[in-house]
């Protein structure tokens, strides 16, 4: 007999998941569901305002992804109005992208997703003699001794024996799959700790080029803090990017390569050493999407990108497909299984150019058992290249950069998968989608130092450039224009479309990497990348405990803020949502 699994809400991600599965009564999963379930209106908001200040509405759509809705929108309106930016701000623009990306993966690495993998209460159990002989054979980071193990052991102890597990609740603790030793569970909880306060320091990089973090600061046709090619003060430093700060940016990047290097990158080995069989399920669709991103010259000649653009089908590396954002036939979203309706009906696609959002609940009245899965259920759309569901993010972008020969990506790809002695293959799955992660923040974190040294030599040269501000006079437009800008995300490729009439916003899409991967079933019933994901080759031990659906969902890292994010080209209104 089937049986419906329920995770609701799944948590140690950012918005609001329901996952439902049917399980056969050996708990193999036989069918998969993802349903966003929550509605927002953030970018109803842009329409009729000035492009210029889209960026700091749009960025707004996410917290944890904080910067990249602020940059795809100035590229969104850079594009429209074919506005250059300066190669200074270009570099500025790759660090504070790339600084996200190692942030945000080291953060989903130990936050959100390693306690699928670790086990909180088993770590009281470690000696930390040998947790520390463990540290010190995969590892020269410093902090190692019997004595800090001791110390971290201690403060896990003071959150269990008071009952109370604090930032370690709600896990399935004691759950047969955790198969880690007791000393490496106490040194992936100690990194846990450790990356707390790391990630702390190095999101100051945001602040020295965008003023803040969360949300830093952005400037259509360039960057926000000006150059002083003097000494640098302390005083300076507040305003403008100087000597000072860039030495300032200099010790985060070392901070973030050592750190990946000593820490996120072993562990990630270590971990993943115990779990093989992770590497043989929860690759899904086995197409991957990316759109490119950090250019050397501009957005608009990719052979200067570091992340190339393509599609990948089926696994075939060897034929890489060009993408164009801009093509109705490439790009469109279906609402077929969505609380959406179109006004051609619910069974088109329409290019986000042409976008529409009418909300249409067609569920049962919440709390409701289980979802109406032949129907609407989701508030996520289905976004689809030609037709197919992508998986987008860091295995896609991973993939990509393999098919294309990148070295560094090879030889990290190859030495890890040495390392664990796996074949190629082996990237197509739940375990390979993390991994693609923990290799892509080496590569970012070693290309950041490039681009510094890229800003230095040009400011030395005498280019302080960080702004072009030939089109800021909006009479300087056309009465017409329509952008795209887009970039690679932490989750995935992301796009944001923009209309411009008489130099106000006339409609505003975006089309998010978790809307890619955690949309659900489109027109023709094709399942998207988290769905078919579960479906691949995964059966719950104790289908209470359902750790192994958490697993391959939180491989994805997933947001669904950012995958919800109503907009409305009519300016309808969109509160007024009736359930009963
Ligand atoms: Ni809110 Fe985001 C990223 C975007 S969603 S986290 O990365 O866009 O997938
Ligand atoms: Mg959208």
């Amino acid at each position: 007999m089937s049986h419906r699994v329920v995770v609701d809400p799944v948590t140690r991600i950012e918005g609001h998941l329901r996952i439902e599965a049917e399980t056969a009564a050996d708990g193999s999963i036989t069918s998969a569901w993802s349903s966003g379930t929550m509605v927002r209106g953030i970018e109803l908001i842009l329409k009729g305002r000035d492009p210029r200040e889209a960026w700091a509405f749009a960025q707004r759509i996410c917290g944890v992804c904080t910067l990249v809705h602020g940059i795809a929108s100035v590229r969104s309106v850079e594009d429209a109005l074919k506005w250059a930016v300066p190669a200074n701000a270009q570099l500025i623009r790759n660090l504070m992208v790339a600084a996200q990306h190692v942030h945000d993966h080291v953060m989903h690495f130990y936050h959100l997703h390693a306690l699928d993998w670790v086990d909180v209460v088993s770590a009281l159990k470690a000696d930390p003699k040998a947790t520390s002989a463990l540290a010190q054979s995969i590892s020269s980071y410093p902090k190692s001794s019997p004595g800090y193990f001791a110390d971290t052991q201690k403060r896990i102890r003071l959150f269990v024996e008071s009952g109370q597990l604090g930032i370690f609740a709600n896990g399935f603790w004691g759950h047969p799959e955790y198969r880690l030793p007791p000393e490496a569970n106490l040194m992936a909880l100690a990194h846990y700790l450790e990356a707390l306060a790391w990630q702390r320091e190095v999101a100051k990089l945001h602040a020295i080029f965008g003023g803040k973090n969360p949300h830093p600061n952005f400037l259509v046709g360039g960057s926000p803090s000006p150059i002083s090619a003097g000494p640098g003060s302390a005083g300076a430093a507040a305003t403008t990017v100087n000597i000072v700060t860039l030495e300032e940016v200099r010790g985060i990047i070392k901070s973030m390569q050592s750190f990946v290097d000593q820490v996120y990158l072993p562990d990630t080995l270590a971990i993943a050493g115990f779990y093989k069989d992770w590497f043989a399920r929860g690759e899904g669709l086995g197409n991957f999407l990316t759109v490119g991103d950090f250019p050397s010259k501009g957005m608009d000649d990719p052979s200067s990108w570091f992340i190339p653009a393509g599609v990948v089908i089926s696994r075939d590396l060897k034929n890489i497909q060009p993408v164009d954002l801009r093509d109705p036939a490439q790009v469109q979203e279906f609402v077929a299984h969505s609380w959406y309706d179109y006004s051609g009906g619910k069974q088109q696609g329409l290019h986000p150019h042409a976008g529409e959002t009418k909300l249409h609940y067609t569920g049962p009245k919440p709390p409701y058992e289980q979802l109406d899965v032949a129907g609407g259920y989701s508030w996520l759309k289905s976004p689809r290249w030609r037709g197919k569901p992508m998986e987008v993010g860091p295995l896609a972008r991973l993939v990509m950069l393999y098919a294309k020969g990148h070295e560094p990506t090879r030889a990290l790809a190859d030495q890890a998968l040495k390392t664990l002695d796996l074949p190629l293959t082996a990237i197509f799955s739940t375990l390979g989608r993390t991994a693609a992660r923990t290799i892509e923040s080496k590569l970012f974190a070693d290309q950041m130092m490039a681009w510094l040294d890229q800003l230095i030599a040009n400011i030395k040269g005498g280019d302080v450039s960080v702004h072009n501000d030939a089109l800021w006079d909006p009479a300087t437009w056309p009465a017409e224009a329509k952008g795209v800008g887009f970039m690679e995300a932490p989750r995935g490729a992301l796009a944001h479309y923009v209309v411009i009439k008489d130099g106000r916003i006339d409609n505003y899409q975006a089309v998010v990497p978790s809307t890619w991967n955690a949309g659900p079933r489109d027109a023709a019933n094709q399942p998207g990348a988290y769905e078919a994901a579960l479906m691949d080759r995964h059966k719950l031990r104790d289908p209470k405990q359902p750790l192994e659906i958490q697993r391959t969902v939180h491989s994805f890292d997933p947001c669904i803020a950012c995958a919800v994010h109503v907009v409305d080209p009519q300016g309808e209104e969109l509160t007024r949502l009736r359930v009963c």
